[in-house]
């Protein structure tokens, strides 16, 4: 590998809680045992290819603040000189994967046929960066957002000719994944929704969502890729109603086509925010349906209305969001990944190398303090007291079928039955949760 943006730094190590070193990991002890399996193992942390190396910090009002040598040129040795600097900061902060979309590693060619052979050449050149460094591919993506002609979407366009070229792309993406030793495959609807009703036909355009993903699910069967499909949740931009809201209303468009036990969910912390949710609700929620995949760790912020995409830097959040992990038994082929963006005015690449390093960090801290939760069991001890009354004897025959409305109304008018309000204990489980952070 030649010299590279990040050649000057040296491997982030951990030195432990009381270090002063800004570049060093103060909780990310990758070996660190916690309920049985390394932090690493636990975490299966990825860096956001599109986020870290093609990200310019330009905004609506702004020109790019931020300039690489690879940016502003297309073409294959742009392309290389991108992998190289990637797989160097993986380097440096010691990261087993990554993730991209396939305009994020290569641009796109002049037609179909050459966007798809410049994908191939890059993932010829990432492969071998991948064997020599031992780091791998978390998911692949395509990116049907960006191009003009997927203005008004992709699978859910008014335009069959849309709809076939989206395909013929995430066909030739998840072969690329594939081949890659991807471990899932992620499709978010970026303009998989509308901005007005007055041109749109919802009806149609579910259906032919639904048929899309259909087809993606039988040819990963076909070619026998053996990661999981993912669908990334996002109520709103860029379009004004996204279809994948969130993580129920995924789960009800699966059902619909028949697709909730093929097809997983990719959750993003921000993603959570703009639908109303708290991360954890979501992660819950997909896990309580036997949906949870993957997670993008970030955070937005609150004083935004959009999708900030920052670093996230909240423990008590993070925390909560890893106990729900644990508690649903992990992630299986799912990992943390950083989507995650410079601001505007952090233009060094070390502004990046602290951006990880804080990211990961805080995975670390987390995962500590989620572990601690559940070897100490008193939030599952407290749940488990709560509901204890459906356990009982009367609790299982009525969740059970075993009575019928009039049953259950003969039986409260005989016994009289006079249920007494229990506290909910909130304050108490929020102080119990702040002794683990
Ligand atoms: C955008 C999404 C996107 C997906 C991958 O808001 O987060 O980056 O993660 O297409
Ligand atoms: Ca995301
Ligand atoms: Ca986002």
């Amino acid at each position: 590998m030649t010299e590279t943006l990040f050649s000057g730094f040296a491997p982030v190590v951990y030195e432990g809680p009381q270090s002063r070193n800004p570049l060093a990991f103060r909780w990310y002890d990758r070996t660190r045992i916690v309920l049985g399996k390394t932090m690493e193992e636990h975490l299966r942390l990825a860096v956001a290819y599109w986020h870290s190396f093609v990200m310019n910090g330009t905004d609506p009002f702004g020109a790019p603040t931020i300039q690489r040598p690879w940016m502003g040129r297309d073409g294959l040795e742009a392309a290389r000189e991108k992998a190289d600097a990637a797989f160097d900061l993986f380097r440096v902060l010691g990261v087993p994967y990554y993730c991209f979309h396939d305009r994020d590693v290569v641009s796109e060619g002049a037609t179909f046929r050459e966007s798809a052979a410049n994908l191939d050449a890059i993932a010829e050149i990432l492969a071998r960066r991948q064997d020599e460094t031992g780091v791998r591919l978390l998911w692949g993506t395509a990116n049907l957002f960006s191009h003009p002609r997927y203005m008004a979407g992709a699978a859910t366009n008014p335009d069959p000719e849309v709809f076939a070229y989206a395909a013929a792309t995430v066909k030739h993406c998840l072969d690329v994944t594939k081949r890659l030793g991807g471990e899932n495959y992620v499709l978010w609807g970026g303009r998989e929704g509308y901005d007005t009703l007055l041109n749109t036909d919802i009806g149609r355009e579910l259906d032919q969502m639904g048929r899309f993903l259909s087809l993606v699910v039988e040819y990963k069967h076909r070619i026998g890729f053996a990661g999981a499909i993912l669908i990334e949740p996002k109520p709103k931009e860029p379009t004004k109603h996204q279809y994948d809201f969130d993580a129920a209303t995924v789960y009800g468009f699966l059902k619909r086509y028949g697709l909730e036990g093929e097809v997983k969910l990719n959750l993003e912390a921000n993603h959570a925010q703009l639908a109303g949710h708290s991360f954890e609700h979501e992660i819950a929620t997909a896990a309580a349906l036997g949906i949870l995949g993957s997670l993008d760790v970030n955070r937005g912020d609150a004083l935004l209305g959009w999708d900030t995409d920052q670093f996230p830097n909240a423990l008590g959040d993070t925390a909560l969001a890893l106990y729900y992990v644990l508690k649903a038994g992990g992630l299986g082929s799912g990992g943390l990944n950083f989507d995650a963006k410079l601001r505007r005015q952090s233009i060094d690449p070390e502004d990046l190398v602290h951006a990880h390093v804080g990211g990961i960090d805080l995975c670390a801290r987390a995962l500590l303090a989620a572990g601690a939760m559940i070897e100490d069991g008193r939030l599952a001890a407290d749940l488990r007291q709560r509901y204890a009354g459906w356990d009982g004897p009367e609790g299982r025959a009525l969740l059970g079928g075993e009575r019928t409305l009039e049953q259950i109304a003969a039986d409260v008018t005989a016994r009289d039955l006079d249920p007494k309000p229990r506290s909910g204990r909130q304050e108490y489980l929020e102080n119990l949760l702040s002794s683990y952070t």
